[in-house]
């Protein structure tokens, strides 16, 4: 297997946070993303969406969409068991995994397209929509606040897939200008110890 990827962008990133907690070693593909590879055909017969991450098999099959990739792997390597042990850890998991993706992760990226000048041959930026998504991440960041005083992971005493969704949005954010953790003690707290854990 391998992973195509781009050093550096988030999504390729949660795959990766997810690798080294589970102690996988997959070789990297670079994908040249400021050239546009992505957009070839090439690329896009691994991923008509021409988004990394993909992971290609052995055979050439190619998954794509971070989330997918992640659940692939953990039916293939079960343990350490990044999603949950039991029906209701599995729900609690994906269901902060999606607030977290949905609600910060895809805001921060929006701002972040928005407002990098790397962006502006390759997207109409809008100023507007950076401020609208940086706004309507107040409340969400509130709300994971609060559901992260127990730590030491987001979902308490169990690290998740959730935790590498996190650490990627927090990642750009910084890279994006946007504050996620001040005024925010239990993200922060929960940041000092993840992100450490990832040589951060
Ligand atoms: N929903 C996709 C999003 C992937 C995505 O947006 N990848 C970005 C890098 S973080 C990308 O490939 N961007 C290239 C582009 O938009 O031109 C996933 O979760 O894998």
């Amino acid at each position: 297997m391998k992973l195509h990827e781009f050093a550096g962008a988030s999504s390729p990133q949660r795959v990766r946070f997810y690798l080294a907690e589970k102690g996988l070693d997959i070789p990297s593909e670079p994908v040249d993303l400021p050239s546009g590879e992505h957009r070839g055909p090439e690329f896009r017969a691994k991923n008509p969406m021409g988004r990394v991450p993909v992971l290609e098999l052995n055979d050439g099959r190619c998954v794509s969409e971070t989330l997918a990739i992640m659940e692939y792997l953990e039916e293939l390597f079960p343990e350490p068991a990044l999603i949950g042990e039991t029906p209701w850890e599995r729900a609690q998991t994906r269901s902060l995994d999606r607030v977290v993706e949905l609600e910060i992760l895809v805001r921060v990226m929006r701002v972040f397209q928005n407002t990098n000048p790397a962006f502006a041959a390759r997207i109409r930026q809008s100023a507007e929509a950076a401020e609208v998504a940086r706004a309507n991440l107040t409340e969400p960041l509130t709300v994971l606040d609060r559901m992260a005083q127990t730590g030491p992971f987001l979902a308490g005493h169990r690290v998740t897939i959730a935790d590498c969704t996190m650490l990627a949005a927090a990642n750009l954010a910084e890279r994006a200008g946007v504050v996620l953790l001040d005024g925010h003690p239990n993200l922060a707290r929960w940041y000092q110890g993840f992100s450490a854990r990832h040589g951060g």
